[in-house]
């Protein structure tokens, strides 16, 4: 029997409501593939975690951390603080303390899921945006002086090392010749931002040559927007900054249905250090408590964590419960049309392994 020791840190809002059911389903695919454990190891940390002890996570967290095979994450933020407080004090912590610099976030459009766009349906988006993860407009790099006073400023500098560009753009461009259309978008915004931007292009031109097979199209983040609404299948595998993927991904997530379905893998690719795997959606307060979180978006993501963990048979009976369920459409959260109550779409999911 394999064993697999996970980190599990639901932190704020829903969560602590879908990554329970994140567990259950879990447990339900151990039984039915067989050969694998994941050992949960549940950690507090968060908002309520803060209001305690005046920290979203202890101070030593990432050293108790380090000796897991993966993290699986919930959502971090709440009403009552600050959001830059709870998000650095938190997920950025963990990301950036254990360089898990590929973002990978992808994205489908399943059978039976309506998409806003018109005329449009499965087969029709099939992305995966990699999202730089470490450094860019999320360096941390500032500050503010005069505070207070009429003169105040304020400065949010973006940082883009060649090391940190080139490690992405080589996964990304990896990634995309691993998938069939072997297509990778280059996100930029170099007609603007003259520095960062710029030396993003340039390394992404020397990175293309390693990767022959690999076509490249360059767009604007601004035109990306677009392209994604009104050509989508044109795109496949999709590189982009820290921040122009947070929000392109966003707009990807509501064009495939809704951000309940879309998965995260925060990944440290040389595994020095244990990655996470999160929804991409946040703590949603406005919908907590009541059980009708979408769990969709968290089976996608134990999907990735097993994969990662090399359990692809378990990977793929996730996948496949999921889209079943998907296309009978019976048991749809009412994020995408139906009326299921959070705790039916994971018994749905865990009746649609057999
Ligand atoms: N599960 C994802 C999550 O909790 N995200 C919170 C958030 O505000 N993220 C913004 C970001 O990472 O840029």
């Amino acid at each position: 029997m394999r064993t697999h020791r996970i980190a599990v840190v639901p932190g704020d809002g829903i969560g602590k409501e879908v990554v329970p059911e994140g567990l259950r389903l879990l447990a339900a695919v151990e039984k039915k593939v067989g050969g694998f454990h994941c050992e949960p190891t549940r950690f507090p940390w968060g908002s309520d975690y803060y209001r305690a002890h005046g920290v979203m996570m202890p101070e030593d967290g990432n050293a108790t951390l380090k000796p897991f095979d993966a993290i699986l994450f919930g959502a971090v933020g709440d009403p009552e603080l600050p959001d830059h407080l709870t998000l650095w004090g938190l997920r950025l912590k963990i990301c950036q303390g254990f360089d898990q610099y590929a973002n990978v976030r992808p994205t489908r459009i399943f059978p039976g899921v309506p998409s806003p766009l018109a005329g449009r349906g499965a087969g029709d988006i099939d992305w995966v945006i990699v999202r730089e993860n470490t450094e860019g407009e999320y360096s941390g790099v500032g500050g503010r002086a005069h505070r207070g006073l009429p003169i105040e400023v304020a400065m949010e500098t973006s940082v883009f090392t060649r090391a940190g560009v080139e490690r992405v753009m080589r996964f990304a461009f990896r990634l995309a010749e691993s998938r069939p259309r072997k297509h990778l978008t280059v996100i930029t915004k170099s007609n603007a931002q003259r520095h960062g931007m710029v030396m993003w292009d340039e390394i992404a031109a020397d990175i293309a040559k390693e990767f022959p097979a690999v076509t490249v199209r360059k767009l604007l983040v601004d035109a990306a927007t677009t392209v994604m609404v009104k050509d989508p299948r044109s795109l496949d595998t999709i590189v982009a900054t820290n921040l122009h993927a947070d929000i392109l991904s966003d707009l990807a997530g509501a064009l495939a249905g809704s951000l309940g379905i879309a998965p995260t893998a925060n990944l440290n690719p040389e595994r020095q250090f244990p990655s996470m795997f999160e929804p991409i959606h946040g703590s949603a307060f406005d919908i907590m408590g009541k059980g009708v979180a979408n769990p969709i978006a968290t089976f996608w993501t134990v999907a990735m964590m097993l994969e990662h963990l090399g359990e692809q048979a378990g990977a793929d009976a996730i996948m496949r419960a999921i889209e079943r369920v998907c296309a009978e459409g019976k048991f749809l959260p009412a994020d995408i049309g139906g009326k299921a109550r959070m705790a039916e779409t994971t018994d749905a999911t865990i009746s649609a392994l057999g």
